[in-house]
């Protein structure tokens, strides 16, 4: 069994900030499942034509090619279902979904907010053009000024992550005592911002902060050991 995986990197291939590689490579560890992760920049579209599209995760499990982060949790939790579960039931999994709406809906653009123009920065200069004018399109925009008046993206940040911070004061995890699939997507949204931006979005004292912390310590510090980028 060979495992590899494109991982979106930075212009320093230490640098691994995709949220979806994130969500990703801890459902890998979760299964106790070793992954070569091959470094990737948005431009390489070439390097995952076979995944008959171009955006990262793409996970290579021998001859098979699998794309999309949610088709990989569930490829992992269907072929290796011998190992821990990522879902757990049929429920958990549809609550898993309703998790991973919700962070590409509400808490991705809140932390888009605090980090595009930070994320600018530590890409290979070669995606420079690509993602700076693929996103000022997209956000209608300029990334600087997308990002101006930090204040105010903190506080709607903060108020985003209420659902969360009020379900990980009462248990551990999402997945209740111990972590689950639902934990490593929004787990994989703080650690987008973590390694891609050297602002520290979260207070201290936020239970936020300390599930967050539970979860970047798993697996021999997978997430906490990751390298970040230093302040200027
Ligand atoms: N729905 C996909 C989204 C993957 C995605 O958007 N990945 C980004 C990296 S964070 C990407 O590869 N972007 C390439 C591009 O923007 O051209 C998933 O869940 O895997």
């Amino acid at each position: 069994m060979s495992l590899k995986m494109y991982d979106l990197a930075g212009a320093d291939p230490l640098l691994r900030f995709s949220p979806y590689c994130w969500r990703t490579k801890m459902a890998l560890a979760h299964k106790g499942l070793e992954v070569e992760t091959i470094p990737w920049r948005f431009t390489e579209k070439d390097a995952i034509a076979s995944s008959g599209q171009g955006r990262v995760p793409v996970l290579l499990d021998g001859d098979k090619v699998i794309s999309d982060s949610w088709d990989i949790a569930c490829y992992l939790e269907e072929v290796y279902r011998d190992r821990p579960a990522l879902f757990g039931s049929a429920d958990a999994k549809g609550a898993a979904f309703f998790i991973k709406r919700w962070t590409e809906a509400v808490v991705h653009p809140a932390l888009v907010r605090l980090i595009i123009a930070d994320i600018v920065k530590i890409i290979d200069p070669k995606d420079v053009d690509y993602f700076r004018g693929s996103r000022e399109k997209a956000l209608g925009a300029g990334l600087e000024d997308y990002v101006a008046d930090r204040d105010a993206h903190l506080k709607a940040l903060h108020a985003a992550l209420t659902p969360l911070r009020l379900s990980v004061k009462d248990f551990a995890f999402l997945g209740g005592e111990t972590p689950s699939y639902a934990d490593y997507i929004v787990f994989g949204a703080l650690q987008w911002a973590r390694c891609s931006s050297p602002q520290n979005l979260l207070p201290e004292d936020d239970p936020v902060a300390a599930w967050f912390d539970r979860l970047a310590q798993l697996y021999g510090g997978l997430g906490a050991k990751a390298p970040r980028p230093a302040a200027a």
